[in-house]
């Protein structure tokens, strides 16, 4: 099995850095293997060595190359060690199948079973590793960071990981103040949810939509997407530029 290494380019730095270098933190929304869209937003992200990226998980699964987006993962926190992965339910599906040096079997779930007859059940031991380095949740001074958000109408910390992964019924149109923003993916929507007490930037990449970045504290919006050549979708892909606000 040939596996190609996709190397991220270097970050971009910004040429008119702002008076402070206080870092600020760019948070991912759900990759899903799209990982043409994963190094197309590294071209855009003004990414500064002070600043911290946190991924928010479902990096893996449905999209163009689940193991690739992996190793690119691992190779951008190679050039830039503030990296924070978050676990998405679709990296919890995959841990449990994970023994510790090998997958087991696969998630019962259509693309991750076509992941597996891929590999013909030998998934690389780097997703295995990769997925042990995924963490529940991140805070910073500027918002706490789950996949899936968390549990409207209590503080933070009685949300449980479950919840954090899975999501609870009725967290997108909660107005409950958790005293600093949750910022989540997993949801699936086609324009960036930003409400003051919360934010979700999951635009279905996987499925013809965006890959969505945003930087907080100043919450402005980095976004990618295919433009398809309508007979060879994955062919002639070329990432569209968007930046709101
Ligand atoms: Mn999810």
């Amino acid at each position: 099995m040939e596996i190609e290494q996709v190397i991220l380019p270097p970050p971009v730095m910004v040429e008119n850095a702002p008076p402070s270098r206080q870092g600020m933190t760019y948070a991912i929304g759900d990759i899903h293997g799209e990982v043409t869209l994963l190094r197309r937003l590294f071209e855009i992200l003004p990414l500064r060595e002070e600043d911290t990226l946190v991924f928010l998980g479902d990096c893996l699964n449905r999209g163009e190359d689940s193991v690739g987006t992996i190793y690119a993962l691992r190779d951008l926190k190679q050039q830039h060690p503030a990296c924070i992965f978050l676990r998405g339910n679709h990296e919890d599906k995959w841990l449990e199948c994970w023994d510790g040096a090998r997958f087991t079997h696969a998630p019962k779930s259509k693309s991750a079973r076509r992941l597996w007859r891929h590999y013909q059940g030998k998934i690389p031991f780097a997703v295995g590793d990769w997925l042990e380095e995924t963490r529940i949740d991140y805070e910073d001074k500027y918002a706490y960071y789950a996949h899936a958000g968390a549990l409207p109408g209590h503080p933070y910390a009685s949300t449980s990981d479950k919840e954090k992964m899975w999501g609870v019924e009725g967290f997108l149109e909660s107005e409950y103040d958790w005293g600093k923003p949750i910022v989540c993916g997993h949801w699936g929507l086609i324009d960036p949810l930003i409400k003051p007490n919360l934010i979700c930037v999951d635009t279905r990449a996987c499925r013809g939509g965006m890959l969505t970045a945003i930087r907080l504290p100043d919450r402005k919006l980095f976004q990618v997407q295919h433009t398809y050549n309508t007979s060879h979708k994955h062919k002639h892909q070329k990432a569209r530029m968007k930046q709101v606000k």
